[in-house]
């Protein structure tokens, strides 16, 4: 693959023609047609906030992440709603679960009790620490309607053990599932096929950490230096002061970093 080709708004769509998965189809098509590689990570508590955010960012994201648990409020129109507005938008849905359980209990999880997250989620994500099963295990729920898995390979908390031999690992178990996993989270580039998208959380104007772990890196850095797709993006955007501005900001400098 050619370097320059590999990070052009051009190989956005000479990868959504290459990726089998519907749903990475639909990811880069968008990304490409919308000039978008951002992601907002919308870790609010209410429902309330959850429509204003997804409302007034739409317009800037491809994807926008949710913690649906966080919700005090949540009720079975919640998503509908959500779904509504990433009509609007033209954004997905990713409900950043992280399933780490036996293959027939992530089925249950993502398809029963009350968030019912297979009805609604385009994207979720898991831990590979159950190994293949849990894939499976989802696959048979998500693989139907055509929605999408992302494997947990690194992450970008200190300390974390998710990080080299296991990302590895993580690599090797999407590409051997490539017709359900359409993706990782993970700090850096880790597979060329190209349907597989590699989001990275963990991302801030200014490089640092929080309070609890967290380690945040710059825009360039996640996306020329370690050759990612798509950055996600919370407090820095539901924190600013002018979040629209920033959300802008955001979207041009990561477009910017890649095109
Ligand atoms: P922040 O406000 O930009 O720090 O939010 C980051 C989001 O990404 C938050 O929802 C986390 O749950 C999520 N996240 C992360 O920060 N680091 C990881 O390695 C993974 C997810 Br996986």
């Amino acid at each position: 693959m050619q370097p320059q080709l590999l990070r052009s708004a051009n190989h956005l769509r000479h990868r959504a023609l290459l990726a089998a998965h519907p749903m990475a189809k639909r990811l880069l098509s968008l990304m490409e047609e919308k000039r978008t590689n951002l992601s907002l990570a919308c870790d609010v508590s209410t429902e309330k906030e959850l429509l204003h955010w997804a409302d007034l960012i739409g317009p800037f994201i491809c994807v926008l992440k949710t913690h649906i648990d966080i919700l005090e409020d949540f009720t079975p129109r919640t998503p509908d709603a959500l779904k509504s507005l990433a009509d609007k938008h033209n954004f997905l849905l990713f409900e950043d679960r992280k399933f780490a359980d036996i293959g027939q209990t992530v089925s249950l999880q993502y398809a029963k009790g009350i968030y019912r997250i297979a009805e609604w989620a385009d994207l979720i994500n898991a831990h590979i620490i159950p190994g293949p099963g849990i894939i499976e295990g989802l696959r048979q729920v998500g693989g139907p309607k055509k929605s999408g898995l992302l494997l947990l390979a690194e992450m970008s908390s200190k300390g974390t053990l998710a990080k080299g031999a296991y990302a590895e690992k993580a690599r090797r178990l999407g590409e051997a599932h490539s017709d359900f996993v359409c993706g990782f989270i993970s700090q850096r580039r880790l597979s060329d096929q190209p349907g597989m998208i590699h989001f990275t959380p963990g991302v801030k104007l200014k490089k640092g950490n929080d309070a609890l772990g967290q380690r945040y890196r710059t825009i360039e850095e996640v996306l020329l230096k370690e050759g990612s797709d798509i950055v996600i993006v919370g407090r820095d955007i539901l924190q600013a002061a002018d979040p629209i501005a920033t959300a802008e900001l955001y979207r041009q400098r990561a477009w910017n970093a890649v095109n």
